[in-house]
Formats: structure tokens, sequence, C-alpha cells
């Protein structure tokens, strides 16, 4: 169905040009490593190019197709590109687009294994990095050198949830000739088009809100362009981060309830926030949706809506975070976020632990700082776990 002029929630569920001869309501797992050839001559135009007849699955499967074209509309980009895993997107990205002897510029709140990698293996062979607030526009134009090639941002940030002005950091890349990359896994393109804003790669870690329901990990990467796709594509293709058949199946499925999950998740998410913002035990909270985040008016100006991730610490400090998360019964502790249950997590021992202290510390990753990612739930019962937690304190 052609699903390009039609609303968001449509596309959510008709975006993508599957069709199989049964005429199959839903797309069908294609659970197959390699495709017959009609004849070598076939075979060998597959893999020429001149025939675009599935080969492997590691290169190209219809269902990975699928669901590589439904979230190519939904973040209004040239073409998506599956991969195994979030950080499957991230390194084939890194990958292909830094050089020996380049440089990149990053956020310094991001997601830790994707600061690691840069620090300890694109490292190795040459690559530099500068991790700085880019939430503050002046620090990446100081940041950037004669060699930077890439600007990578995450926002809102994982965990400190500082926003970045997407369309002012695309004025930068335009100006400096950097490709500019935004890990959208926070809002999903439900909340947030980071290629609307000027992006010229935008990755997902699908594992959270795409699909939404803790079952899978996987991830994508959609870009702007034919020919950064081509590179990445080959790139992601080569290091063999494919996405898997059932991985998705499994995602087609829980894409076609984003719109509705987010909306009732940022729904329950304002609710706890306002609850944690009134509560004694509360020495700070970050949520976007509130005046009080330092850039609530940027958060409205480039999302749809503040989401349901936040991060708050204890006038107790970790003690008192650890006591929280020891004393949640509905709430998950367990790390990943963006799926229909509540979960509760402690990045400085947890995601971010293999950020130095001294680096989590200058990113604002303090040891105090509890992550929550609010679910569909009733929000009654999650307000009332963290109320019985926080009076245990
Ligand atoms: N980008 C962001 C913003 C993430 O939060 C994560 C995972 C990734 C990329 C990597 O994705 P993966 O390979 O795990 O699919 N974040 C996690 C987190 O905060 N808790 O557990 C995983």
């Amino acid at each position: 169905m052609k699903t390009k002029d039609k609303g968001f929630n449509t596309k959510l569920i008709h975006a993508g040009a599957f069709e199989d001869e049964f005429g199959s309501a839903t797309v069908p797992i294609y659970q197959t490593s390699t495709f017959k050839f009609k004849n070598a001559q076939h075979g060998a135009d597959c893999f020429s190019g001149k025939s675009d007849g599935y080969i492997y699955t590691r290169i190209g499967n219809p269902t990975i197709r699928a669901f590589e074209q439904n979230i190519a509309e939904l973040e209004n980009g040239y073409d998506g590109i599956a991969t195994s895993s979030g950080m499957g997107a991230i390194s084939s990205v890194f990958f292909a687009l830094l050089d020996a002897g380049s440089h990149i510029v990053s956020s310094d709140a991001v997601y830790g294994p994707a600061r690691g990698i840069l620090e300890q293996d694109f490292s190795r062979f040459n690559v530099e990095a500068s991790f700085v607030n880019t939430s503050h526009i002046e620090n990446i134009i100081k940041a950037i050198k004669p060699n930077t090639k890439v600007l990578y941002i995450e926002t809102p940030a994982n965990p400190t949830m500082d926003i970045t002005d997407i369309a002012a950091c695309s004025e930068i890349a335009k100006k400096y000739n950097l490709v500019l990359v935004v890990d959208n896994t926070f809002s999903s393109p439900y909340l947030q088009k980071p290629l609307n804003l000027g992006a010229d790669v935008v990755l997902h870690s699908i594992t959270k809100f795409i699909n939404g329901h803790a079952d899978i990990v996987g991830g994508v990467i959609v870009t702007k362009t034919m020919e950064l796709y081509k590179k990445i594509r080959h790139c992601m293709v080569y290091m063999g981060c494919n996405m898997d058949p059932t991985q998705a199946f499994m995602v087609i499925r829980g894409v076609k309830t984003l719109g509705i999950r987010i909306e009732r998740a940022q729904e329950n998410a304002m609710k706890v926030a306002q609850f944690l913002q009134n509560h004694p035990k509360i020495e700070w909270l970050r949520y976007p949706g509130l005046e009080t985040h330092p850039q609530y008016a940027l958060a409205k100006k480039q999302m749809n809506g503040p989401g349901s991730m936040m991060s708050f610490g204890l006038k107790g400090g970790f003690e008192a975070g650890r006591k929280l998360m020891d004393n949640v019964h509905l709430a998950l502790l367990a790390v990943s976020l963006g799926g229909v249950e509540t979960l509760i997590q402690h990045p400085a021992s947890m995601t971010h632990a293999a950020v130095s202290k001294e680096n989590k510390l200058k990113a604002g990753i303090t040891d105090d700082l509890v992550r929550y990612s609010v679910g569909i739930e009733d929000v009654e019962d999650i307000i009332e776990d963290l109320r019985q937690a926080l009076d245990k304190i």
C-alpha cells in the first residue's frame, strides 16, 4: 500500500512494499539462510546487481527487507538497514564513516558501549574521539578538528536526558562537512524525526521502543541518501551484523503499536514525574516534559512529546537509590528501556559501567543517578510502587 501521504499510525501498520503470492496479511518469516537461483545466469545476475533477487540472508531477506522499508518511511529516509542489535547499527555506521586518522565528535552522555567502542577499539585504528556536552553547541564547534568526519549525538541522551539541538548540529555539520548521525532510540520516530531536522543518518536500538516488548535485541539504520546507504550497508554485510528473519518478524509486529504504546507510556510518565518532583526524598529529577528540565523549550521544539524516560537522584544519594531499587516490586530492576513494562536501573554500575568514573562524572552520570523507564501499566500502580519503596528509605 502506498502510505507516503498517510498519517504516522497508518504508516506504522502499512508502510513497506511487502506482497506475497498468497496475499498474506502479515509478513511471513522467511527462515532460510539461502535462496535458490533459477539458473546459473540468474545467480550471476543477482551477484552483479543486474537482478535484484535474494541471495543469502546476511545480504538480504524478504522478512528483514519488509522491516527496513517500513522504518525507512517512518523516519522519512532513503532506505533502512536492519542489524542484529543497536550496537551492530552503531559499529556498522562507525566502521563505514571513520577512516584511520580521522576524528569523531560525540555527545559525552551516550550509551556506555557506544562510547566504549570508540575509546577502546576504534582508537586501536588511530581514530580519535572527543566527547563533549553537545547540549551546548559551542562545545561542538570547539572540538572540531581538520580531520573531524562525524558528529554523533544521542538525544535525549542515555541516561542524563540531556537534549541536543539537531537542527543546530545540522548547520554545523554542513559548515564543516561532517556526517551528522543521531541515535534516536530514546524518542523513536513517533516523537522525533532527525532526518527532517537535517541529520544524515539516524539509528536505533530497536530492542527499546520500536519493538517495545522486551523480547528481542535488534537495531536499524536509516540514511538520508543512497550514497550513505550503500556505504553503510556494505559494512554491515561484511561485518555480518545482520538482523535475523525471526527478529524482523517480531519487530514488524511490535512497531505496529508504537504510537499507542508511546502515548500511554508518556501519559503515565508525566504523572510519575509530577509525583517524584513533589516527593520530599527526591533531590533532583530530569524529565523533558517538566519545565525544570534545562532544555525544556528545545524538547518542545524538536520532539512531538517528552517520552517516557527520566532520571533522578535521591536526597540520600546512591545508598538511598539502592534501597529504592531493592524495594520496588512492580518496576523490574533491569537494564534496557522502552518496553511495555516499567524498568529501573543504576547506570553508573550497570549500563555505563564501561565508562571510566572520571568520564562518567564529566558527562553528568553521577553515582546517585537512577534511570526509570515508564511502562504502560496502570499509572496508579506504578506510582504506588514508587511510593511504598520511597517510604522504606
Ligand atoms: N543506543 C542507545 C541509546 C541505547 O540505549 C542502547 C542500549 C544502544 C544504542 C545499544 O543497543 P543494543 O545493542 O543493546 O540493542 N541501551 C541499553 C540500556 O540502556 N540498557 O540496556 C541496553
